[in-house]
């Protein structure tokens, strides 16, 4: 077999720093699968399957297949590598650490507040990563847009793409491999990690996507099978690709996800999930690396990193006379849950109704949608699994919602809200249909995956649609509540947003759900139970107590109101009314209103960029007669314009200045003013 030599090597003398020899490929596969387990288990959270699936064609692409220079990551010459299958970001690492572009050890950071190992690649944040990724189905088209590039600037570079085979379920895939086979652009070398294996299950039951030879055939690319954990043929593949002229090529790379740990191969549930300290141990032993891998040195490193993080977030957050952060002290114990759970407990009761359809986009348990079908093989015709494809799965949904079903679909907020943005806007709020649309996994509460996976905007553009209505509930049972009422009784189309990590219960059976109807919550006196601190009623029952302030919140923020409300009592005796606004469209203008006018001061908490509520507010604020020549304060927390980044959930809440604590800090500060205005007389209130 002919085998060309290395290319990493200096850019400006052309020379090749090292040839590495199949053997030594090997071996750098099975190290770069060592570390990469070790950055997964400090991390707690990431992607072990179809990191161990690709790392074979990893080490081969960065240590042989391409040209390019770790001293010169911006030689203009080098070959381009795109991660489109963003959530295999480590393995995407360990290939820039054997390579050179940064030490192998670094990534042990991985996914913590700062880290430059971001939980998928961010081309901004680390010198060789080409492109920012994460959501799937985008790499080919910027590999076509960088092979074009590359062919009005005479280049002759490669552009190398790594997908996944469920990835190969996104329409805009197809997009792009029509284009590269229309040009046809002989500069792009794609790869499919074949593992069969997606998050729901087999790809083949999940959403067919073989025969991918006849595919990529047909669309005019030249195709090469080959097992993808064979060195050899892996090596030989991408010498073969180089030579080949007129079409751009495909290969087609069958793996075995979680290959080289026999308790991760071929299961789907090591696709999102990292091993522990234990099931480390024994991986390493398993790949002969226990005595090669400094482990306990490597893990000091990031709990080093991660202190280091926590201290410097500490120092920015706002002081107050004691520690009022969540179950920090004796009293206020707050319970927890994840809101997701009311989506499914909701549709486990309301999948009876046999015009209940549910959609599934291949995030199905973590985000509950899946309780639908649970144990109930009866409903098993009304789940239909669409795989990674959620433009079509949008349109499928109204074309259901036409014929008379209750429609369901959900995913990651981002996908399922901003994805299929026209789909959403055009098949089902233009035709005003009867479709469910769950944002799961909003806000901050997906942490370490990053700012690709985390929605800050859908509520701008959800909102924005006529037609659609948008609830936004506090926690779990509330969560609950507004699903079963949305799918049941509401109709048009509308969008519930939820999140995933754990937040404080604080509604219960009895407190009032009404759609399109604020509820008020007051702090009456400080409780073993959080909750039970607090009394909610519906805002029309609500009688005026003439409080300090109001904070109109939605979504998870509500509980951080209502602890700022605690904040701002014991701190400075302020009393607040606390407006959980769960709808926000139609929102209730009236109780905004009345807020303002009693209040005087009017702060809004949202965990999205500011405006979504914030700009919602002041437009009530302004346009209603019952306020005017009334001057009312209003402030706004929220996300200040900027993306989020990797860390955890709660660490993301600080960072991105959401909490009590900034809820507090600014509240304050506006009622000193009102009571400037007050003694000035620039103020009165009704
Ligand atoms: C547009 C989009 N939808 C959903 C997701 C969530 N997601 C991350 S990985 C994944 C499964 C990918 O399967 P596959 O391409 O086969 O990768 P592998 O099994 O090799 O990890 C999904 C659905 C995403 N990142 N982007």
């Amino acid at each position: 077999m002919a085998i060309r030599d290395s290319k990493a090597g200096d850019s400006k003398t052309g020379n090749i720093t090292r040839n590495f020899s199949i053997e030594e490929l090997q071996d750098a596969a099975n190290l770069m699968r060592g570390y990469n387990l070790v950055a997964l288990c400090a991390a707690g959270s990431g992607h072990a399957g179809g990191t161990l699936s690709i790392m074979d064609i990893t080490a081969a692409l960065y240590l042989r297949a391409a040209d390019h220079d770790p001293k010169n990551p911006a030689w203009a010459d080098r070959d381009r590598i795109i991660w489109s299958a963003g959530h295999k970001a480590p393995a995407l690492y360990m290939g820039l650490g054997i390579a050179g572009f940064c030490d192998i050890q670094d990534p042990v950071t991985l996914r913590k507040l700062g880290s430059p190992f971001q939980g998928h690649p961010h081309w901004l944040k680390l010198p060789g990563i080409e492109v920012s990724s994460g959501s799937l189905g985008q790499g080919l088209s910027i590999a076509v847009g960088m092979a074009l590039a590359a062919r009005i600037d005479g280049k002759r570079h490669k552009i190398f793409c790594l997908m996944g085979d469920g990835e190969q379920q996104e329409g805009q895939v197809w997009e792009a491999a029509m284009e590269a086979g229309h040009f046809p652009l002989d500069n792009i070398v794609a790869v499919v990690d074949c593992n069969r294996l997606q998050i729901d299950g087999w790809v083949k039951d999940v959403m067919q996507v073989e025969p991918l030879d006849a595919k990529y055939s047909s669309f005019g690319w030249e195709v090469l099978r080959i097992d993808g954990n064979d060195m050899c043929q892996v090596v030989d593949a991408f010498e073969k690709a180089r030579a080949v002229k007129g079409k751009p090529v495909v290969i087609l790379a069958d793996t075995i996800k979680g290959k080289g740990v026999s308790f991760m191969e071929n299961q789907a549930g090591w696709h999102g999930k990292t091993p522990n300290r234990e099931e480390l141990d024994a991986a390493l032993e398993e790949l002969g690396l226990a005595a090669r891998i400094p482990v306990a040195q490597l893990l000091e490193n990031a709990q080093n990193f991660q202190t280091e993080a926590s201290r410097k977030l500490e120092a920015k957050m706002p002081r107050f006379s004691r520690d009022y952060w969540w179950n920090s002290g004796e009293t206020m114990k707050a319970k927890m849950e994840p809101t997701r759970k009311g989506f499914g407990q909701s549709l486990a009761q309301c999948g009876d109704d046999e015009r209940v359809v549910c959609l599934g986009l291949d995030i199905s348990g973590s985000i509950t949608i899946s309780e639908f079908y649970a144990g109930k093989p009866e409903r098993a015709k009304r789940w239909i699994s669409v795989g990674i494809a959620e433009q079509s799965a949008t349109a499928a949904a109204a074309g259901m919602a036409r014929e008379g079903k209750l429609p369901v679909l959900g995913s990651y907020a981002t996908f399922s809200a901003a994805r299929n943005l026209d789909q959403i806007r055009v098949s089902i709020c233009y035709a005003n249909l009867n479709v469910l649309i769950a944002g799961a996994h909003a806000g901050v509460s997906v942490g370490a995956d990053g700012a690709t996976h985390q929605a800050l905007e859908d509520l701008f553009a959800m909102q924005g649609l006529p037609n659609m209505s948008v609830v936004v509930p506090c926690d779990a049972e509330e969560t609950r509540k507004a699903t079963s009422y949305l799918v049941l009784e509401h109709q048009g189309p509308k969008y519930i947003r939820f999140a995933r990590e754990a937040t404080p219960i604080v509604t219960d059976g009895r407190t009032p759900f009404v759609f399109g109807r604020a509820n008020v919550i007051r702090l009456r006196v400080e409780a073993a139970a959080f909750a039970d601190a607090f009394e909610t009623k519906l805002a029309e029952d609500y009688a005026n107590e003439s409080e300090d302030l109001s904070i109109v919140a939605i979504g998870p923020m509500v509980p951080e109101a209502m602890r700022a409300a605690w904040i701002l009592k014991q701190e400075f005796g302020y009393e607040t009314r606390v407006l959980n606004m769960h709808t926000l469209k139609p929102i209730d203008t009236e109780a905004v209103i009345r807020a303002a006018r009693e209040t005087g001061v009017v702060v809004t908490a949202e965990e999205h960029q500011i405006g979504a509520l914030a700009w919602r507010v002041s437009s009530i604020l302004t346009e209603s007669p019952e306020l005017y020549g009334l001057p009312v304060i209003t402030g706004a927390i929220g996300v200040k314009d900027r993306f989020g980044e990797s860390g955890a959930p709660w660490e993301l809440v600080k960072e991105l200045e959401v909490s009590a604590e900034h809820i507090a800090l600014k509240a304050a500060a506006l009622i000193a003013l009102k009571k400037k205005c007050i003694a000035e007389e620039h103020l009165t209130l009704a």
